[in-house]
């Protein structure tokens, strides 16, 4: 698990003033209150929005203040309320007072809402204060002031798939190529001593979480090196990517490497060998790897997935992100008997930018597109003309959107939605 973390203001719009105002008829000498009441400040929202997967977006704007209220008018007009002000959150936001420390909501599923800011009530207009003994008060009410307060945000994310292996084969220099995250890389054992999480975005717009966890050796699973503490993370994950120095440059075999860790993960929890494992041959720059990684694949079998890689030349890594996504696709998460405990969160800065579109399947099997950009291209479509479509799809091919649903296995034929609009998808 690790913890991404904001600090920012956030301020309900006001209300608006409630008026003075009389009537002023022909031939009535004193018309009667006529000031109308003004509209409700707009509240600050944060609903979750499941495509999102960091708190980023906050890194650049920290305030988030509603509109206000319209004033009341004359002749009895009312002012307009102002729309609430909706903030989109990823799924995992908790939002506490950062004054008081309280918690305000823990945010999970898609859709789920929480006002964080309420919007200030309207002021009332002098006809409102009309009485029998005062018929034509000239008091009105101001609009409330809508709520203000600072707020903390925090991310709960446990990462989808951990990287294991001996120490020094090349873990957190892989993380440090297909994330933003830096861990320390270094040439001794046990350089990495709490997991670090990056967020990683595959060639084909979709993201997950990885770990690279701290190195296992022999007799891990009974507390030698870093022990149980490490295998402890590797239960979290769903998928394992087991990396392997196909060089050698220690002077182990890789196969027997590649034996004795998932040794140390059954001994653990045998189940932990069900899950899910990729094989990354790394280190794949250096003499002797080639022609170790033709021994290893014919030990190995066809038992799991191996993807030749150089973490260093950053060579291989495209199609081995796509298989752990479509990993990941298809395997569910366990369930964790414990609450994870402090030595398992640590501290994580993206500033990978949002992909420009995602594909995911509706329940109807039929393949989605969203995003941001597609949106807006959508909008400014025009659907009733040929011509406009035409360029529609034109500009969807260059974002790449074809390739990736290619990708993800879209046959001609099949349906893609955008919003509500369906089309067929054809190469
Ligand atoms: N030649 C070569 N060296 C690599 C490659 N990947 C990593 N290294 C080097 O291997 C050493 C160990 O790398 P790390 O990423 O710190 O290894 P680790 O698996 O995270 O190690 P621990 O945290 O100690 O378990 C460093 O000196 C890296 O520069 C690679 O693909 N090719
Ligand atoms: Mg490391």
């Amino acid at each position: 698990m690790f913890v991404d973390g904001v600090k920012i203001y956030v301020k309900g719009g006001d209300g608006g003033d409630g008026m003075v105002a009389f009537r002023r008829e022909k031939f009535v000498a004193n018309g009667g209150p006529a000031g109308g009441d003004g509209g409700k400040g707009g509240s600050v929202v944060f609903e979750v929005e499941e495509g999102l997967r960091t708190l980023v977006d906050f890194r650049y704007k920290r305030h988030f203040k509603g509109n206000p209220g319209e004033n009341g008018m004359s002749k009895g007009m009312h002012g307009h309320g102002a729309p609430d002000y909706v903030v989109p959150v990823p799924p995992g936001t908790i939002v506490k007072d950062a004054d008081t420390g309280e918690l305000l909501a823990d945010l999970i599923t898609h859709g789920q809402r929480a006002v964080v800011a309420k919007g200030g009530r309207a002021g009332r207009g002098n006809r409102r204060f009309a009485t029998p003994a005062n018929p034509a008060p000239e008091i009105s009410e101001n609009g409330e002031p809508g709520q203000e307060r600072n707020l903390e945000l925090e991310l709960k994310v446990l990462a989808d798939v951990g990287l294991v292996g001996f120490p020094s084969v090349g873990k957190s220099t892989l993380l440090s190529v297909v994330t933003a995250a830096r861990p320390k890389i270094a040439d001794y054992h046990f350089t990495t001593l709490t997991p670090n999480l990056g967020m990683v975005d595959t060639p084909d717009h979709r993201s997950f979480a990885m770990a690279d966890l701290p190195g296992l050796i022999e007799g891990a699973s009974l507390g030698v090196g870093l022990g149980h503490q490490f295998l402890k993370h590797i239960e979290r994950t769903r998928v394992i990517v087991h990396v392997i120095d196909m060089a050698g440059t220690e002077g182990r075999d890789p196969y027997d490497d590649f034996l004795k860790i998932n040794e140390e993960l059954s001994q653990y929890n045998y189940r932990l060998l069900e899950r899910p494992q990729i094989v990354v041959a790394n280190k794949m720059d250096m003499p002797g790897a080639e022609e170790n990684l033709v021994t290893f694949k014919e030990q190995i079998e066809d038992k799991y997935p191996v993807f030749a890689v150089s973490a260093l030349t950053k060579t291989g890594l495209s199609n081995m992100l796509l298989e752990i996504a479509n990993k990941l696709e298809t395997t569910e998460y366990f369930p964790l008997n414990e609450e994870p405990t402090e030595d398992q969160i640590v501290m994580y800065k993206h500033e990978a930018e949002k992909p420009e579109f995602e594909i995911s399947r509706g329940s109807d099997a039929v393949w989605v597109l969203s995003g941001s950009e597609i949106e807006r291209l959508f909008a400014m479509t025009n659907f009733d003309r040929e011509v406009s479509v035409t360029r529609f799809t034109r500009q969807l091919r260059s974002l790449g959107v074809d390739q990736a649903l290619r990708y993800r296995g879209a046959k001609d034929g099949d349906t893609v939605r955008i919003i509500e609009f369906e089309f067929e998808f054809m190469d």
